[in-house]
């Protein structure tokens, strides 16, 4: 079984990155003018939610008028930054513009489907993954669909509006997110049966984010429940993790962290904003940062967890490799390209699976032997005798945020 451990590192970001993921924190653009927000936002986090700017309501405020002034501006921070962003979100029952929840049937079918063509065509290649589906589910503990206006336009809108989103942005990867899914339960079973059914018909998926805005607990099987999903050959992300500041918060945050660490497929955590007075849970204080923009407990515990957990870890290997460990530098950035550093430690002969977003590509490799998979954004780089770094380079292709992730790293 692979098992990579991260160097320590001093930020949440640095320290996700070494495991090859993301840590992210949903932001909003009227808050870009705080300069304790804008300097916790651009050095612990490498990546950026836009809390409520690319919503319908926000983008498409009369019909086929489209407003991307606030959602621009995220973005454009983002990159300045060098963080990824999650696109959230194109199909929702909740936040629809007046004039779409005026309306059902095929004229909302046709509606939504426009909507996600414009947003993600105005977005495309600026966006790491989209929530393209959000909230579809039933609370009512049976798994049922949602009862919206969205649902009732036919079963197989969900489906549709995956269509849509890959026509209009092939390079970005296409999730489904929500709520109350952290646990194996009938919701995040009947999300799983349709996962499973896409992944069988060919709809295109590529990521499930559970939103995990959490109470006083964490469901015992919440990394089982990550791991089930990433077995059906999608990535998973935490999406939108909050938790209540009770006597338990700071644990819970540091379970939430190894749970993704532990699946290699998990790709990164979201924190539903940045300090506790940005948080949508008025009076729950349920982030990382007090008020003031201090550290918190809870952001240690983050911290240590990202430290010393495992990397990406092989996809539950286990026939006879052993662990090692992969830990990503950075390097020079142009205009149309960029180098990143591997170091490997603890196996003096290893393979390490690097895994592209596309229409990134590696265009060049050093001190290592590549191969690739189909699509060409997997790459498999085992040691050739010349020591235990390995680098190469990668064409942006139009996509300037997206950063290399380690898949596993496998010593022999
Ligand atoms: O945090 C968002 C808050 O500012 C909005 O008022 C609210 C409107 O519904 O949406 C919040 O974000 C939600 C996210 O988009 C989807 N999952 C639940 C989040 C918290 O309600």
């Amino acid at each position: 079984m692979a098992a990579n451990r991260a160097e320590a590192a001093t930020t949440l970001g640095a320290s996700a990155t070494a495991t090859g993921r993301y840590f992210g924190a949903a932001i909003a653009a009227s808050k870009l003018s705080d300069t304790t927000y804008t300097r916790i936002l651009s050095t612990e986090f490498t990546s950026v939610t836009p809390e409520n700017e690319m919503k319908w309501d926000a983008t498409e405020p009369s019909r086929g008028t489209f407003n991307y002034t606030s959602g621009d501006r995220i973005v454009s921070q983002a990159q300045s930054n060098g963080q990824q962003v999650r696109g959230h979100a194109l199909a929702w029952h909740s936040q629809m513009p007046g004039w779409a929840q005026s309306l059902s049937g095929s004229t909302l079918r046709s509606a939504m489907l426009n909507h996600i063509t414009n947003v993600a065509t105005h977005y495309k290649g600026k966006i790491y993954a989209w929530d393209v589906v959000n909230e579809a589910f039933a609370d009512d503990g049976q798994g049922s669909r949602r009862n919206s206006s969205l649902q009732q336009t036919g079963n197989d809108w969900i489906e549709a509006a995956f269509r849509a989103a890959r026509a209009a942005d092939p390079g970005a990867k296409l999730c489904y997110n929500d709520y109350n899914t952290d646990g194996v339960n009938a919701k995040s079973t009947a999300v799983y049966t349709m996962v499973k059914d896409f992944k069988a018909r060919g709809v295109p998926i590529d990521c499930v984010g559970f939103q995990s805005h959490l109470g006083t607990g964490v469901p015992g099987d919440y990394q089982s429940n990550l791991q089930r999903f990433a077995d059906l050959g999608v990535d998973v992300q935490i999406t939108e993790l909050d938790v209540a500041q009770g006597g338990n918060q700071a644990s819970i945050y540091g379970t939430v962290t190894k749970a993704c660490l532990a699946v290699s497929r998990c790709t990164g955590i979201t924190v539903w904003g940045i300090r506790d007075s940005d948080s949508w849970r008025t009076g729950e204080n349920p982030l990382l940062f007090d008020s003031s923009g201090n550290k918190k407990a809870a952001y240690t515990s983050v911290l240590n967890a990202l430290n010393a957990g495992s990397g990406g870890g092989g996809g539950g290997g286990g026939n006879g490799g052993t662990g090692c460990t992969a830990t990503v530098t950075p390097g020079t950035v142009w205009g149309d390209r960029y180098n990143t550093s591997v170091t490997v430690s603890g196996a003096s002969t290893w393979t390490v699976v690097v895994t592209m977003t596309a229409p990134q590509k590696i265009t060049s490799t050093w001190n290592g032997t590549a191969t690739w998979d189909a699509s060409g954004n997997v790459m498999t780089m085992k040691s050739n005798g010349s020591g235990a770094a390995f680098g190469f380079t990668t064409s942006f292709n139009g996509n300037t945020t997206a950063r290399p992730q380690i898949s596993s790293c496998t010593g022999s």
